[in-house]
């Protein structure tokens, strides 16, 4: 979107348009997200456009803040989250010709990373993902809105996946015939899921969803301040946020990455990952759920080469595609990873 369009929306958040400049950062593939500068450079807000075509009820992302500040309030906890602003007309959201945008304070002397490039920024990140859920002990996860229903329900995404392998498009079908079948073969993966949750020693806490790197802030001495963007923060399980962790720090070539030589797993990263997490969450996870935590890494791989290829199968309406082809590559990439994370979990 136009920056000066953008410019245009601050005045609702009593913030002067001509004492700032918009500029696009991150690389989100789901909203469109803009640093906010004052008149020195320096940034002072994040705004962000919503995809109302995935967050189909926005409004159910601002139920779920209101409930958890709320909660931190009552508790006196000064666990610190770089909540949303309000509108001048104190609404959660801007609503600018069917759009809905938000601003959020700039966390000073902040800075996010795209890529996980030290096993200590893992670790950071891991405890700070841990932080997070370990924050809301105590609130009952399941009173907060599903977001985007379904999201990490891994018998959905299997059937999700079992509908555009049969029904998508033909010839995609026939060509990824290979992919499609090696997929099948690992619904081991699910089957564990399902017994996952229908064990009550495996509990729906408040768990984050999207735990790749660049949502963890970090202070010059490469400190984890704070995570941020908490859109998908619905009920979940632990292998939600830990299992995206191994998806994403692992490998030093992402799931954009289209030779596959290089998508290995750094097995330091590994640990540090454990660790971190662990060191908030130990306390809190029954044995079960301890035992679970290699599979959370199986558990998010799988769930994402899943993703990408029934939509690939779908001809890419969701994750939208740069080249021909696009979904299917990254599919391809995180069956490398499925493997590579498989054999490192096994030779330790
Ligand atoms: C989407 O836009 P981003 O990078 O935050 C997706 C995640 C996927 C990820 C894969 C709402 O997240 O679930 O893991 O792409 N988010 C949604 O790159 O679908
Ligand atoms: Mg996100």
């Amino acid at each position: 979107m136009e920056s000066t369009v953008l410019l245009q929306l601050l005045p609702s958040f009593g913030v002067n348009a001509n004492l700032h400049s918009v500029e696009p950062i991150g690389a989100g593939l789901i909203h469109g997200t803009y640093v906010v500068r004052n008149q020195h450079g320096k940034p002072a807000y994040i705004l962000q456009h919503l995809n109302k075509g995935v967050f189909r009820v926005p409004e159910d992302i601002a139920w779920n803040l209101g409930r958890m500040q709320a909660f931190l309030s009552e508790r006196g906890s000064d666990y610190f989250i770089p909540f949303p602003l309000q509108t001048s007309a104190g609404e959660d959201y801007l609503i600018h010709e069917g759009n809905y945008f938000r601003l959020s304070p700039f966390v000073p002397d902040s800075h996010a990373v795209s890529v996980c490039t030290s096993p200590s920024q893992a670790f950071e990140a891991a405890s700070q993902f841990g932080s997070f859920t370990a924050a809301f002990t105590g609130f009952d996860a399941t009173t907060l809105r599903q977001t985007i229903p379904r999201f990490h329900d891994l018998l959905f995404r299997w059937e999700q996946f079992g509908e555009a392998a049969n029904h998508g498009d033909p010839a995609r079908i026939r060509e990824t015939s290979a992919d499609i079948k090696w997929l099948a073969e690992r619904e081991d993966i699910v089957r564990t899921y399902a017994s996952m949750i229908h064990d009550p020693s495996c509990r729906l806490r408040v768990t984050h969803h999207d735990t790749k790197i660049s949502n963890v802030l970090f202070d010059p001495n490469e400190k984890g301040i704070c995570v941020i963007d908490l859109d998908t923060v619905m009920p979940g399980y632990h292998v939600s946020d830990l299992g995206d962790m191994y998806r994403t720090y692992l490998s030093p070539a992402s799931e954009e990455e289209t030779d596959l030589d290089q998508v290995v797993v750094r097995s330091e990263y590994l640990e540090a990952i454990r660790e971190g997490y662990l060191i908030r969450m130990h306390a809190l996870l029954t044995p079960r759920e301890v035992e679970l935590v290699d599979y959370a890494g199986s558990f998010m791989i799988y769930m994402q080469a899943l993703r990408f290829l029934t939509d690939h199968l779908n001809r890419d309406i969701y994750y939208g595609a740069r080249y021909e082809g696009h979904n299917l590559m990254r599919a391809r990439n995180q069956i490398q990873l499925l493997q590579a994370y498989e054999r490192s979990i096994s030779s330790r």
